[in-house]
């Protein structure tokens, strides 16, 4: 369990680090990809946001949502993810998707830094961004 500290810049520039982008979303998407059919299911998408804890959590703080307004929610997300209607996300929708959702959460934030805990071994983007920015920070106080 840790604490890091983000804001939109951290998420922006994480979004725009390609390389790094590409490679955590597809990190995230094969171990996503419960069955490595190549695909996320329905069930496996929804898994994912459970565990991002994006939706059932208010910057760490439960907040109680009845499971039928959840599985609308979880069924909208997975349209969204699903931008041919095929039933299923493949990797190439699904970072486009994150890319957007986490552009939208970078505007959310703006200049002003949230707190976020972790537990230890999060699959959380905003833990990567965070964690980018940090070894982006280490290696220019190396260098200079
Ligand atoms: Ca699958």
């Amino acid at each position: 369990m840790g604490v890091v500290i983000i804001d939109g810049s951290t998420v922006r520039a994480f979004v725009s680090d390609d390389e790094q982008f590409k490679k955590s979303v597809d990190e995230t998407f094969a171990s996503l990809d419960l069955n490595n059919d190549g695909v996320l299911s329905r069930s496996e998408l929804r898994k994912a946001f459970e565990s991002m804890r994006l939706i059932e959590t208010h910057f760490g703080v439960d907040v109680a949502t009845p499971p039928e307004q959840l599985t609308q929610l979880y069924d909208s997300i997975f349209d969204k993810f699903d931008l041919d209607s095929s039933g299923s996300v493949d990797v190439a929708e699904f970072r486009s998707e994150m890319k957007k959702i986490l552009l939208a959460i970078a505007d959310g934030l703006g200049s002003c830094p949230i707190q976020m805990a972790l537990e230890d071994g999060d699959q959380n983007f905003l833990k990567k961004a965070a964690d980018l920015e940090a070894s982006k920070i280490a290696h220019a106080e190396a260098s200079s």
